[in-house]
Parts: C-alpha cells; structure tokens; sequence
C-alpha cells in the first residue's frame, strides 16, 4: 500500500524543529531524591528507576508548538495496589510533576462471580451468577463466600504469569475479560475452561488447577489443539505445563485441592498414567471418543509429553528406555513451551509434532541467543522426547538428532559442510581419525578402526 505523502513534505516534516524558549536554567534547584518523594507521595507507590535529567517540552508531545522548555527528572512510578506504573516528569526547578506517561497499557480485566453452587451454565452464563469481583475490586454490597476470592485471585496472578513470562496480554493475548464462575456446582467435582470462562467447584481453587484451566483458554486462541485423541492429550499437556509452571515449586497438580494430587510429571505412573509411548493407552480403529474413554485418553496420554517435559527441565534418566537427559531449567523450558505451542502447534497434532516443535522453537532460541538457549539445551530437547519414545536421540547434543545430524559424533550446530557431500566438515577426514562408538555405521573407512577398537574419545585405539 502507498503511503499518499509528497517527499518534500516528508523531509520537511522530520525536520521541523518547533519554536521553543530553552529552560531557565539546566542546572537542578531539585535534588534527585525530591524528585522521587514527589513522584512516590503523589503514587502512594514506589519509583524504580533511578532518576533521570531531561529536558522536557509538553508541546511537543502533544502536537503544539511553543512554550517554555523545562528541565525536569524523568522517573518511572510504580502505584501500589493499583494497575498504574507511569513515567513521571517532575520540574527540576520548582518540584511540580509537569507530566505523567502511563506505561502498563496492558491492565487486567477480570470478572469473578459467585455460582452459589448452581450448575447451571446457560443461565449462569447469560447473567444468573453473582458478580463478586471486577477488576476494580469487590462489587459494593456483595459478600464473597467461598472460594470467589480464591480463584479471583488466583486469575489475577495466572494473568500476571503469563504477562511478566511471556509478554501476552490475557488468554487471549489481547487483555480479554478472564471470566470465572466460583463455587460452581457441587456434584461435578471438576473444573474447566468453556463458553470462554473458568468453572470450578468448591475446593479446587489450587494455582495449578486455574493455571491449567486458564491455559485451555489460551490454547483454545492459539494452537487450537481438538480435545480428542493425541491432539487432545496434548491439549491437556499444554494445559499442565503452565500449570506447574505458574504454580512452580513442584511437578504435582492438584495438591491442595480436595482431589489431591491427580498428576505426577516426574512419574505419571503413580497417577495411572503412561510415562513413554510404549505405555500409551490405545484403541482399535473406527472407536468414537466418548467421555467413557476419556474422549480417546486425553487425561492419560499427556502424561508422556508431561514426562518428557520434567525431563527437560530437571534432567534425569529415563525408567524405561534409560535415556540420560541433561536438565535445562523451568526458565527455558516454559519459553519453549510457550514458543511451540503458540507458534508452531496447531490442528490435528500428533506425538511427532509435539516433538518437532518443541525441538523448533528451541533451534530458533539457540540462533538468536534468546532466552538463554543454546544448541546443547535444543539436544537436551530432542532427547527428552526420545527418552519417552518420541524420535531418536541427539548423542552429540547439538539440536541435531543423530539421524539427520551431518557429523553425529560431533558437536555441530551450523552443520557446515564446505564440499556438499552430505559429510559435516568436523567429521572429514582432514579433522582427524574418528569413529562412531555408538552408532552402527560407519561415516568413513576410517571409522571402524579396522582391527582396532574406537575408544571413548571418538579416536581409534588398541583399548575397548
Ligand atoms: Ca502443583
Ligand atoms: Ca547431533
Ligand atoms: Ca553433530
Ligand atoms: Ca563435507
Ligand atoms: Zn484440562
């Protein structure tokens, strides 16, 4: 599209230098920490940058010409109790704030109502609850009973977790209202995320509960991942994942509720859930999904993805295939997460693309250098997956599974091979005699050490 602007116009535009008077003088009558005591007084809030001289003219910002040029201290504000955090212009002369930017564009809104144990949805959904909270505070005149000031609050620090981790505003990643239905129902012992809005019963207001009820909103706006079969086991995965996260000093959901403990990432199995494929729960072709078989096992299946995730995060050997994975901490591991499935994930998925974009999410981390990832925690990746089935591993840690990898033997992540022979350039020849200790074939004559042995260090040798 065309922009519909005259180029003289445009340079004279970026050049206009509006008429101003300079500031009486340029050096400060006001002390810094006055500065802050104003800016703190009138916030009944905190300053948390230090501050900073500037000269400041207001008409320029908004549009006008002219005025006085003032010399003020630029501070960033931080109200307290409620969502304001503005930059703060305070005259370095005379101590008046001549201007406030507000910088928390993205506030919260949530609407918290009580169900008063109804289960009735549809009319709870169309004005039937009572409305407890707003994201201003509790409505006047209402009394919360229950769990409402539970989940409200608890809503309030899943917004926040997403918002501080991961930049996203909401669900819904556009500050959309999070609506909750508290005390709901009293026979279904469940919580859930539908009609976009929270329900949950008296009793499993527990931060891993909401966080993982809320991220099925956050799927539902992202990856849209159907709640059946393997899609919907991921679903479920997804939903756990930020769960623990948000709740995040253990591996457990549901502690604290009056379920329990309901699932176990470090070991599915204490929850009858599979920890590998091989364990995965199958039915023969042509069963429909039904609420009998957990509409094809999406409670249970995710506990292979929740597996290789603790894996991931913690490190560890796997029970089964004795996989050894090298942990990369919940910091890295919630990013990628976060990066796959709401970028990469979608529709119909199966085990494989969990794998796939997880593993992608981390290469495009490790060659940016975001979030701290590097090629060796990408390998760290691959391996978790292939620990609990999915996929084969990645000996040399390198974000490059040894099937694909040009030189598995060696670390490589730009995989370069100078002469296009499909041979990575530390694994020719000229980079020294190696071998492939692990692996059945050989990349070279040289590889297989001809009556010698490879040893340990990749070199062939007289010793095993
Ligand atoms: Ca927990
Ligand atoms: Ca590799
Ligand atoms: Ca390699
Ligand atoms: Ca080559
Ligand atoms: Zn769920």
């Amino acid at each position: 599209m065309e922009r519909d602007v005259d180029a003289d116009e445009a340079v004279a535009a970026a050049t206009h230098t509006p008429d101003a008077a300079p500031p009486a003088s340029t050096t400060p009558s006001v002390s810094e920490s006055a500065a802050r005591g104003v800016v703190e007084a009138s916030l009944a809030g905190t300053v948390t940058s230090p501050g900073e001289l500037t000269i400041l003219n207001v008409g320029f910002l908004t549009g006008e010409d002219g005025g006085t040029s003032r010399l003020a201290w630029k501070l960033q504000g931080e109200a307290l109790g409620t969502a304001s955090a503005p930059l703060v212009f305070i005259d370095a002369l005379d101590g008046t704030e001549l201007l406030r930017l507000e910088q928390m564009c993205s506030a919260r809104h949530r609407k918290t109502y009580d169900a008063q144990n109804s289960a009735d949805i549809a009319n709870l959904r169309t004005g039937g609850g009572l409305l407890v909270y707003e994201e201003s505070g509790l409505v006047a005149g209402v009394t919360p009973v229950g769990e409402v000031t539970t989940v409200h609050d608890l809503v309030g620090g899943m917004w926040s977790y997403y918002w501080n981790t991961f930049q996203r505003d909401a669900h819904d990643g556009r500050g959309g209202t999070v609506t909750s239905f508290a005390n709901f129902d009293t026979a279904r012992n469940n919580a859930f995320w539908y009609r976009d809005a929270l329900w949950i019963m008296g009793g499993l207001a527990t931060t891993d509960i909401v966080g993982h009820e809320l991220t099925h909103g956050l799927v539902e706006k992202t990856a849209r991942l159907p709640y059946v079969s393997w899609s919907g086991a991921l679903n479920e995965h997804y939903a756990d994942v930020f769960g623990v996260m948000y709740d995040r000093d253990d591996w457990d959901v549901g502690e604290g509720s009056a379920l329990g403990v309901i699932r176990s990432f470090s070991d599915p199995t204490a929850h009858s859930q599979p920890r590998a494929m091989s364990g995965a729960a199958t039915w023969p072709a042509g069963t429909l999904p039904s609420s009998a078989n957990d509409q094809l096992g999406v409670h249970g299946n995710s506990g292979v993805f929740n597996h290789a995730t603790y894996l991931m995060s913690e490190g560890g050997t796997h029970a089964d295939s004795g996989i050894v994975v090298r942990g990369i901490g919940r910091e890295k591991t919630e990013q990628i997460h976060f990066r796959a499935l709401t970028w990469y994930m979608g529709g119909a998925s199966r085990p494989v693309d969990a794998r796939i974009a997880t593993r992608l999410a981390a290469y495009r981390f490790a060659q940016k250098g975001l979030h701290g990832v590097t090629p060796e925690d990408c390998g760290s990746v691959i391996n978790a997956y292939a620990a609990v089935g999915i996929g084969g591993v990645d000996t040399d840690n390198d974000c490059f599974a040894d099937t694909v990898d040009n030189c598995p033997i060696d670390a490589n992540f730009d995989q370069a091979d100078a002469n296009h022979n499909g041979r990575g350039n530390v694994c020719e020849p000229d980079a020294g005699p190696r071998c492939q200790r692990h692996l059945q074939t050989c990349m070279l004559d040289t590889d297989c050490c001809g009556a010698n042995f490879c040893q340990a260090d990749g070199t062939c040798g007289t010793g095993p």
